[in-house]
């Protein structure tokens, strides 16, 4: 165990500490939880942890309220017949009722017939069973995880860019940078560590850090801003083009680095000079000084570093949107040196190990491919199993598995620690897709929760801190997270769970892992000779600390920066730059639906709620979901600050309170997407956003979709009547003319 003092002052007797890593996001903090008889009693931060030195937020400060709420999952459930009750029964009957269904779709309708959807919020070992169940004994690769909506438009950049995936950056950049190109990123609320460390060194440095934010909003992360550049959402790319534009015409590119270290360069070049600043200007609805000032700091500055999260990812140009920043890094050269880099930060705790260990339904474990034969073979070679049984055909990405679901072509799925009927968009898709299959399993903590109501068979998941396993936070810096109390009912740490099916339906050797150890010492093998390499890592090692992947016995330690020897894990090492050019977005607005809609985070809420929702300190700060507008735009609507409004787009309907403030974009609007529709129907943000995908990243374009706002119309007994008896309709006598939507109203500034 990693206890780490004993300490004994008055009342505090029998108090332990022991260190772990925060469950939430992937800053991926090191905590100290302070255990008294058994129960969790005080989190505080480990100084000695280098991701944090000892400071956390409130989301993990205030942990203990939601580790043993009433509503934990305590036993396996069954649901006989849809509509039937929920009935508890043991293990083994829950599992052979799965085991059962699934051998009668497979022989029915093939291995295809089944898909697993997980979450990065899973440890390594529990996403390498899952894999490994699925994709080597079950025959299907219909294993994707909600990292699909969060981090696939950056693993593509990366891996188009640089060869492989993974972040060449590191935490220490940030005291060394003298720029920061912060994009798409509210680091303030989702990585308020991170952020605060961003803050120290703009704060302390002498020789001066500048920070530009690109982000539709004023944000707490833009108010750290020297150049807030509130772009209309979805122009990103046409804003980089513009950058590496003025780069190339005032001389900022290393003509060195691009001649020695890449690929690419011309065609990225021409693509680049299509974009004068003052064509990017008026598509971004923002200044040409501005951009030109932007690429100036960027062209100038010795060590840029630029982060960036969903505002990037999260788009049907995502892929596109992060190349571009990429390049702005390899036409200077600012890459695989100390102090700058592009480093996306990672939303979830481990979804940078889900990417490791093959957890996407494209990939196997230690970054290899499905559709590549040689790695097909060596993974195979270490399962045990026929190179045949691999399928070379990439599974169904999340939503494609939903749609597939909704269209009868996928008759099961299992679902693994995410929330998907509150946080996959178009939530009528996923509430068709639900109904329809023939068999929901939902494998969770808690229930109910809005994806477990749909459920024919509930899994009960042991949660943080009552399961054992590593996660890789946005450095590639993994931290053991150890078993500090026991699972409530009869709940089992996830990999138990796939490992214990595995084990019932014939592969008692190939999942005869004995504990999360084993499991951790199976899956390393996969990473010798890759750019991932852990392959002499032990939790023994990872006792005394967490360490940076690439990882050398020999070192005792990882490395900080990838590529610091400029040469890239491309076949000839080179980069590649890759063109890019600015396209709209799958929907944008017109007259009927003239606002853009953006969604994302609040400071003190977690995804679906599950377990903040839980803690009442976190609850105070935002109970309700609300709106943000424009005042001009809020005015031409009739609403006014704190008033009901719906928001509507061609999917569905969203109720809640106005905030009309300046700090949004005019155009656009934004809601947190943390309510689902168990707190109210109408609360869930979801059910209005769009399901198209980046085309290489298949990542869904969850901040933009075209809507209208509108002001709720209280209906009168009187309307009631008038409504019953045909008379002119509310619609039409009040609130048409209170919205004045009649004018056509331009789409923003998007092409
Ligand atoms: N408090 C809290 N922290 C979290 C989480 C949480 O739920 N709550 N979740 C974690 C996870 S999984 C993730 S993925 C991260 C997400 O972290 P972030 O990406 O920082 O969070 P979001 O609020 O989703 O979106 C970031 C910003 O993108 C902006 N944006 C919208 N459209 C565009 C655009 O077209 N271009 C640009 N440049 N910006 C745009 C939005 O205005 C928003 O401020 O947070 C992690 N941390
Ligand atoms: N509109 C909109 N939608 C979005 C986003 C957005 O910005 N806008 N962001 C997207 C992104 S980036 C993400 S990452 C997703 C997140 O979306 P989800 O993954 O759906 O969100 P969570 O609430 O984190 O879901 C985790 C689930 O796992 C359960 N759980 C917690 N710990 C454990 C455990 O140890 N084991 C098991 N089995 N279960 C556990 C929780 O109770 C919860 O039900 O949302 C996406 N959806
Ligand atoms: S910043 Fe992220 S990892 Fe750190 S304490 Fe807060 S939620 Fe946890
Ligand atoms: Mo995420």
């Amino acid at each position: 165990m990693n206890s780490v003092s004993g300490l004994g002052s008055r009342g505090m007797e029998n108090l332990r500490w022991e260190k772990s890593c925060c469950p939430y996001c992937g800053v991926g903090c090191g905590l100290r939880v302070g255990i008294r008889d058994g129960a969790l009693v005080k989190i505080k931060g480990d100084p000695d942890h280098p991701a944090n030195f000892g400071e956390i937020c409130a989301k993990a400060a205030h942990l203990i309220p939601t580790v043993r709420p009433a509503d934990r999952a305590l036993y396996p459930m069954v649901r006989d017949k849809r509509g039937g009750e929920l009935r508890r029964t043991s293990w083994p009957g829950a599992l052979s009722y799965v085991a059962r269904h699934f051998k009668r779709i497979i022989a029915r309708h093939g291995s295809n017939a089944i898909g697993f959807y997980g979450s990065g919020q899973l440890t390594t070992e529990s996403y390498y069973v899952f894999n490994k169940l699925a994709k080597g004994f079950l025959g299907t690769n219909n294993f994707d995880t909600n990292s699909r909506l969060c981090m696939s438009s950056a693993v593509s950049a990366y891996t188009l860019a640089l060869g492989s995936d993974g972040p060449a950056a590191c935490y220490e950049d940030i005291e060394l940078a003298d720029l920061f190109l912060i994009a798409g990123s509210n680091t303030a609320w989702c990585h308020p560590i991170t952020f605060r460390r961003i803050e120290k060194r703009k704060l302390a440095a002498r020789d001066g850090a500048q920070v530009i934010v690109v982000d539709p909003r004023r944000t707490e992360t833009a108010d750290l801003a020297d150049l807030h550049l509130a772009i209309q959402p979805g122009t990103d790319v046409a804003l980089f083009n513009a950058m590496l534009c003025v780069m190339i015409r005032e001389g900022l590119i290393d003509e060195e680095f691009v001649a020695s270290h890449t690929r690419g360069w011309e065609r990225a070049r021409e693509a680049a000079l299509r974009w004068e600043p003052e064509r990017a200007a008026s598509v971004c609805g923002v200044g040409t000084r501005d951009i030109v000032q932007a690429a100036r700091w960027f062209g100038n500055a010795k060590r840029p570093l630029s982060l960036w999260s969903m505002g990037i990812n999260q788009s049907s140009a995502g892929t596109s949107k992060a190349l571009a920043i990429i390049n702005l890094h390899l036409a200077s050269g600012k890459i695989g040196k100390p102090g700058c880099g592009p480093f996306s930060l990672t939303g979830q705790p481990n979804a940078m190990g889900g990417r490791e260990v093959g957890g996407m339904a494209h990939l196997l474990p230690g970054y290899r491919h499905v559709a590549n034969p040689a790695h097909r073979a060596e993974v195979a070679r270490l399962w045990g199993v026929s190179e045949k049984q691999i399928s070379p055909a990439p599974g169904l990405s999340a939503v494609e598995l939903f749609e597939a679901l909704a269209a009868g072509r996928v008759k099961a799925v299992w679902i693994i620690c995410t929330n998907p009927a509150v946080s996959m968009p178009d939530l009528d898709l996923v509430d068709r897709a639900l109904r329809y299959a023939e068999l929901v399993v939902v494998q969770d903590s808690f229930h109910p929760t809005d994806t477990s109501l749909y459920a024919d068979v509930v899994l009960p998941a042991a949660q943080w801190p009552e399961k054992e396993g590593v996660m890789t936070n946005s450095e590639r810096r993994i931290t053991l997270l150890p078993k500090l109390a026991e699972p409530p009912g009869e709940a089992l740490d996830d990999w138990e769970i796939g490992a214990l099916f595995g084990r019932m339906t014939g592969n008692s050797e190939a999942f005869a892992f004995v504990d999360s150890e084993a499991v951790f010492d199976e899956y390393k093998r996969f990473t010798a000779g890759t750019p991932l390499d852990i392959s002499e890592l032990t939790y023994e090692r990872l006792r005394r600390g967490p360490v940076q992947w690439p990882y050398s016995a020999r070192d005792g330690a990882g490395a900080a920066r990838l590529y610091t020897d400029l040469k890239f894990n491309s076949s000839d090492g080179r980069a590649q730059f890759h063109p890019t050019d600015h396209r709209s977005p799958a929907e944008v607005p017109d007259r009927e639906f003239p606002l853009i809609l953006t969604t994302g985070r609040i400071r003190n809420q977690w995804h679906t709620m599950t377990r903040t929702g839980k803690a009442p300190a976190l609850m105070k700060a935002a109970p309700e979901p609300y709106v943000e507008l424009h005042p001009d735009d809020a005015a031409a609507a009739g609403i006014t600050d704190g008033r009901f409004v719906e928001v509507r787009s061609r999917r569905g309907m969203f109720v809640a309170q106005a905030r009309v403030t300046g700090e949004i974009t005019r155009g656009a609007c934004f809601v947190p997407f943390h309510w689902g529709r168990m707190s109210g129907a109408f609360k869930a943000i979801n059910n209005l956003t769009h399901r198209a995908r980046d085309p290489i990243s298949g990542q869904a374009e969850l901040k933009f979709c075209a809507v209208n706002v509108r002001p709720v119309t209280v209906w009168s007994a009187q309307d009631e009547v008038d409504a019953l008896s045909g008379a002119t309709s509310v619609a039409e006598s009040e609130t048409g003319s209170e919205i004045g939507w009649d004018q056509p109203q331009e789409g923003g500034e998007i092409e």
